[in-house]
């Protein structure tokens, strides 16, 4: 199935819903290609990187020329990358969107690396990616601390990647949608529109990225030049521990380059002292889980989201907070081993729960792999078992759909979709 999806340099998330190239989607697709073919999976990695800006930035889709327009909305007509990105540094050779997804990368590379090392030190796989990665990592401890602690701020809630997720409700209401004859939504063609975001949604995204490209894709942090933070400006939990997991990823890749530790501990120490941070920004002890920051505000979101769970992937959390974690997955909120099969993307108690539509509710493969991951780091090893053979099986019954329902496990959006095909071959070796 990952072939069928295959363009020849990358994967498509699914061949009629999303048609080009995604940034977090390739990351997790190369993690499960690296079993099938550990070239395919450096490609992958290679293509994506190729298209990275000047800044450091790695756009979060990099568009198929080959593919009609109109297929996918918004497409290269709206981001305008080789004109509005100049400035930032946009590549010539190809069209990208200007902004940017979670930083799986690093843990991709590192990963696809330890597949095949022979392979990888032929083709010295490792040594070319290295100095993008760093640039990337640098770009958003930088470009994108708008909150001045050192943790990365999203700007759009593509970025994140859990795009209708209530945590953003709050901020997104600041925002003026577009108007709804401006643009085509080419999702529909595709996807129920129950199971997608809503018109009023889409006005919001289109506003905001409409904003960034006006600017320049311009950014508020220590070394932008944008002063003004925009509408939306919001520190995110999965955001930030997939940054620190692939700081680490980094530290890894130097040492194995390096032949010595010396640059990678300082790596190591900075993505322990992340961790601290992110603890101190986001963690709310009272719901026992990790919030979103607005920066707007500069309060946390009151919002129990998937994304307060994913740092259980940090080694350095403290135990005490690890713990609670394991707790609140298990508790009513996320219902973990009781009520639910997978684990929702939101609160299963929260006023805006839905079990069908997209991130308010419905389980995704790619958080699940995230969290079962934790969930064995930290010893949790019955319930990171037990999660995954819930997966394995609601991957096979919905022909790898893009999220299930989070109770009963029935497929939603799109099918054959390939990070759920990935993941799943990755938890099967
Ligand atoms: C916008 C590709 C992407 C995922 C995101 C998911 C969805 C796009 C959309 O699809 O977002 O980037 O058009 O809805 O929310 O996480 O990377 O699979």
């Amino acid at each position: 199935m990952l072939w069928a999806n295959w363009t020849g340099t990358s994967t498509v998330p699914s061949l009629a819903l999303y048609p080009h190239q995604w940034s977090w989607d390739s990351a997790f697709i190369a993690i499960g290609l690296r079993h099938l073919s550990p070239l395919r999976a450096q490609l992958e990695l290679e293509t994506l990187l190729a298209a990275q800006w000047g800044d450091g930035r790695v756009p979060h889709i990099v568009f198929n020329d080959a593919v009609p327009p109109g297929a996918y909305f918004p497409g290269p007509d709206f981001w305008r990358s080789a004109t509005a990105g100049r400035r930032a540094g946009a590549p010539g050779g190809v069209q990208t969107s200007g902004i940017v997804q979670p930083p799986v990368h690093a843990l991709a590379a590192w990963l696809v690396h330890r597949a095949d090392p022979g392979l990888s030190r032929a083709r010295s796989f490792l040594a070319r990616l290295r100095p993008r990665l760093a640039a990337w990592h640098r770009y958003l401890m930088t470009a994108r601390d708008a909150g001045g602690a050192g943790l990365a701020a999203v700007l759009h809630p593509w970025e994140q990647g859990m795009d209708n997720s209530p945590c953003w409700d709050g901020p997104l209401s600041r925002v003026e949608p577009a108007d709804p004859g401006a643009f085509r939504r080419a999702d529909l063609d595709h996807g129920a529109p129950g199971d997608r975001p809503t018109d009023t949604d889409y006005g919001r995204y289109v506003r905001l990225a409409a904003q960034y490209r006006d600017q320049g894709y311009e950014d508020a942090g220590r070394d932008g030049t944008r002063r003004d933070p925009g509408a939306f400006s919001v520190e995110d939990p999965a955001f930030n521990a997939l940054l620190i997991t692939s700081e680490y990823a980094l530290a890894l890749i130097e040492a194995e380059l390096d032949g010595t530790e010396c640059r990678s501990s300082e790596r190591r120490e900075r993505a322990r002292a992340l961790t601290d941070t992110l603890v101190a920004r986001l963690w709310d002890p009272a719901r026992a889980l990790f919030l979103c920051r607005d920066l707007r505000s500069d309060r946390l979101i009151a919002e129990r989201g998937v994304t307060g769970l994913i740092p259980l992937v940090l080694p350095a959390l403290p135990p005490a907070v690890t713990a609670a974690l394991v707790r609140t997955a298990r508790g009513p909120h996320f219902g973990l081993g009781g009520a639910t099969r997978l684990v929702p993307s939101y609160d299963l108690t929260g006023p805006a729960f839905d079990p069908r539509r997209y991130w308010r509710g419905p389980a995704w493969f790619n958080t699940n792999w995230l969290v079962a991951k934790g969930l064995r780091l930290h010893g949790e090893l019955p319930l990171a078992d037990r999660l995954r053979a819930a997966m394995l099986d609601a991957a096979d019954a919905s022909d790898f759909a893009e999220y299930v329902d989070p109770y009963t496990g029935a497929g939603r959006g799109a099918r054959r979709f390939g990070w759920t095909a990935a993941l799943t071959l990755d938890l099967l070796r």
